[in-house]
């Protein structure tokens, strides 16, 4: 199983064929699960562009979506078998509330998993309140907050808040990632730091892991 081949499944919205093709490339050919991502990823980023351009429309989107979970589900255990050796410190992940966009969320994610920590994903559309809560019953000192949408990254203030007024916010390092925000952006809305991409935010994530 090529890499092409599975930039293509991507692209051509292949959600029967996409687990069997990504077992065949980890298991068969033993390829490396960061190159199989590197290629889900190159097949996301035609997506993108073709919905912009008006070849893909959002059903098309919600599929390519799909399409990736399916892969991510096979890719997740690989990643995390490949490095077992660090000490694992906790993250909860989520998509503010509004939003319904989870693939870059889920590729952070992934990344986290295969890089030694212990990942809470909360899933999308979530509550301030929810991460709250889950940061108390967890204990965990990193949130990872994504937003896709303009109208939604006031959640991130919102979130900010909420853990200030439970008394957390000392405690916690809130970094956020997605496409309308910037660093200046980000801290305006309260949080502690910013990443433009996945592998840019595991290594804000190891930073803040050891601040
Ligand atoms: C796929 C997609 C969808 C899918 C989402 C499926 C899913 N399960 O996620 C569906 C079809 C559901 C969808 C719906 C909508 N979408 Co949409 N969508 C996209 C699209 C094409 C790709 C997003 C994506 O997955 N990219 C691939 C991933 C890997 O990249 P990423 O999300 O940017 O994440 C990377 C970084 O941002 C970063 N990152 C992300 N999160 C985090 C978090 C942390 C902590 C860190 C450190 C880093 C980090 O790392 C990631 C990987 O490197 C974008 C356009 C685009 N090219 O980005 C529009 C886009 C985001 N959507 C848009 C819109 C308008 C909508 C809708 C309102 C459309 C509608 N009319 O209904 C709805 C909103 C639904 C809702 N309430 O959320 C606009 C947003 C405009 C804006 N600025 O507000 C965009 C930009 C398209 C456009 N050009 O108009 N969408």
């Amino acid at each position: 199983m090529d890499f092409e081949r599975i930039t293509e499944l991507i692209i051509e919205l292949e959600i029967d064929d996409i687990s069997d093709a990504v077992k065949e490339a980890l298991e068969t050919d033993g390829k490396d699960p960061y190159d199989v991502l590197n290629a889900l990823t190159k097949g996301m980023d035609e997506v993108g562009r073709r919905y912009e351009s008006e070849e893909y429309y959002l059903t098309e989107l919600v599929l390519a979506g799909e399409t990736m979970k399916e892969a991510f589900k096979i890719i997740k255990p690989a990643m995390a078998a490949s490095d077992k050796s660090k000490e694992k410190a906790k993250v909860i992940i989520a998509t503010v509330r509004g939003d319904n966009h989870d693939i870059g969320k889920n590729l952070l994610g992934t990344l986290l998993l295969s890089s030694g920590f212990e990942v809470i994903d909360l899933g999308m559309d979530i509550e301030a309140d929810i991460i709250v809560e889950k940061v108390k019953e967890t204990g965990a000192k990193i949130v990872g907050l994504s937003s896709l949408l303009t109208m939604t990254v006031n959640q991130i203030t919102a979130v900010h808040k909420a853990l200030e007024a439970a008394g957390l916010r000392d405690k916690v390092k809130l970094i956020v990632g997605g496409a309308p925000l910037n660093m200046e952006l980000a801290k305006n809305l309260g949080a502690d730091d910013f990443a433009d991409d996945a592998v840019e935010g595991v290594r804000h994530i190891q930073e803040l892991a050891e601040s």
